[in-house]
């Protein structure tokens, strides 16, 4: 343990502002929920942050790191945490950002005070390591569930999809912060999100973090399955509202976390797949550690098994 606490503190000593090119990515904090978005040429991972000696997913804020070549990361510290949001009073859960309208939008589910319940919030900036603020002064959309993904098709229409124990999506207006129509729950089938067992109330895989996006005219949704421990599965659809069908395991599970989280780009000719696990000493449920694999689709486009390459 000793040793392990020296390697901690020297990766804290040698990479003051930066994270680390070996897995973990990042080292000399514990971060959660990968959330990797490309934006020219450049790759920028938001992330949460697990404080040290969590007992519990006490998160306060959101990070932001970068890189050019997916080896050496910068790290840009805080752009956005709990007090950005006045309304708000814990739980800095998995977001996601996007960038439109010259602008770059971070969703997050966060605790709203007035209700202890768990909502959806906007972050918005000019510039993607921010500094974000809040966009509407209020949440954009709540129902007790988490971890919203948000989602631009190629014919315009924004999505976000978001949940646990459901599966939500609803459509965004084209300035982002608001949407169209009523929150809609996506049919958890076992067709579609695969077969859970042992527990009657959540007949299907499908837990949380859903990750959506189009590859060669098909949609794919990667997600956190069968809680716990997570293990990440994918569906996909012909379009971004379904109908979807299950495709099985993409990492199985690995590691001291028991929850995982999923991100998928591709950038500069490769395929990259981001998780966290809780490799770091000290780590474990809550004091989790983002990593990455490059993989490469299988010719048909299914996903090949991606496994931890440190645990
Ligand atoms: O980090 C807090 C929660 O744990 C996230 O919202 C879930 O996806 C799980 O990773």
């Amino acid at each position: 343990a000793i040793a392990a606490m020296a390697s901690l503190a020297c990766a804290i000593a040698l990479l003051p502002g930066t994270a680390h090119a070996d897995n973990p990515i990042v080292q000399h904090i514990y971060t959660a929920d990968p959330a990797p978005m490309v934006h020219d040429g450049r790759v920028y991972l938001y992330t949460g942050h697990d404080e040290d000696g969590s007992t519990y997913f006490t998160m306060r804020e959101w990070r932001v790191f970068s890189s050019a070549d997916m080896v050496n990361w910068t790290d840009h510290g805080v752009p956005m945490n709990l007090a950005t949001f006045a309304w708000a009073d814990a739980n800095a859960w998995a977001g996601h950002v996007i960038a439109r309208n010259g602008k770059f939008y971070w969703y997050v589910p966060v605790r709203q005070r007035s209700t202890g319940q768990m909502v959806i919030g906007v972050g918005v900036a000019d510039s993607p390591t921010g500094p974000f603020r809040d966009a509407l002064g209020r949440p954009l959309v709540g129902n007790g569930e988490i971890d919203p993904h948000a989602f631009v098709d190629g014919d315009g229409q924004a999505y976000l999809y978001w949940g646990n124990p459901n599966l939500w999506y609803v459509r965004l207006n084209p300035d982002m912060v608001s949407f169209s129509g009523s929150p809609t729950r996506i049919p958890l089938t076992t067709a579609g999100f695969g077969t859970r067992t042992g527990n009657p109330s959540r007949p299907t895989l499908y837990e949380e973090g859903p990750w959506v996006y189009q590859r060669n005219g098909l949609y794919y949704m990667v997600f956190a399955a069968e809680c716990c421990s997570e293990f990440i599965a994918y569906s996909t659809a012909p379009s971004p509202t379904g109908p979807w069908t299950y495709r099985g395991t993409i990492m199985p599970r690995q590691g001291s976390s028991f929850t995982n989280h999923a991100g998928v780009i591709d950038v500069n000719g490769g395929s990259y797949f981001f998780y966290h696990n809780g490799a770091l000493p000290g780590g474990g449920g809550y004091t989790r550690s983002v990593a990455l694999e490059r993989f490469t689709y299988n010719a048909n486009g299914t996903f090949p098994t991606i496994n931890m390459t440190t645990v």
